[in-house]
């Protein structure tokens, strides 16, 4: 069996990214049949997944990254798209401040022109520094902008929270960052 971390790595890629790598397609919701992504993943080399394995990755991610529909017919990835589906994500009033890691070689242009979602539909924001600065390690040495989002929710953005508990909005303009971390 390969690994549970590689098969995760797969599956974040065929349900946010590239499922026709596996030759199935996502719904407009970005569900996937899940009989569908098995048999695909199951004709790549090195790939042998099956249902209780699948549930396993499911309940053990450590982001929490894919939900099932109700009768485990359906699979999505909560956020971090890159293809245009609409995962049905709950708007709501953000805390006064939320923060978003990046890497030290992005500072300038964030600076210059806030933030934006680059290749994914949604600029993705955490709840605490220390979430920010992992996601920024991503990207080499880390450095972190606090998002005053609360004003930014009041001036009329919009904000959603995934069900695994990322803050995403549209973009993020500069006059609403300011860059706390700098090491
Ligand atoms: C940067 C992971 C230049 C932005 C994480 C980021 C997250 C700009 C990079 C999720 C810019 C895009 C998403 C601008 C933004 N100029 N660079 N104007 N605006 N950027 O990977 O936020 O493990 O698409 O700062 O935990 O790093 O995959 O976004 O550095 O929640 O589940 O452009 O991915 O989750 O990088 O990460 P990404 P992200 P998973």
């Amino acid at each position: 069996m390969a690994d549970l971390k590689k098969t995760s790595v797969f599956i974040s890629l065929i349900l946010r990214h590239k499922p026709e790598t596996v030759g199935i397609r996502l719904d407009e919701h970005g569900w996937a049949n899940v009989d569908e992504l098995i048999s695909g993943i199951n004709q790549t080399d090195g790939y042998d997944l099956d249902m209780e394995t699948l549930e396993e990755i499911v309940r053990t991610d450590n982001k929490q990254r894919y939900s099932f529909n109700d009768n485990h017919t359906l699979i999505r990835a909560n956020q971090g798209h890159s293809i245009n589906v609409d995962v049905e994500l709950e708007e709501k009033e953000p805390p006064e401040t939320l923060f978003h890691g990046t890497g030290e070689k992005f500072v300038p242009s964030i600076s210059e022109q806030g933030l934006i979602p680059k290749s994914r539909l949604y600029v993705h924001l955490s709840k605490d520094k220390e979430t920010a600065e992992k996601v920024g390690a991503r990207h080499g040495k880390p450095h972190i902008f606090l998002v005053k989002a609360g004003e930014m929710h009041r001036a009329g953005y919009k904000f959603y929270l995934s069900k695994n508990g990322v803050w995403l909005t549209k973009s993020v303009p500069k006059e609403f960052l300011s860059l706390i971390l700098n090491r």
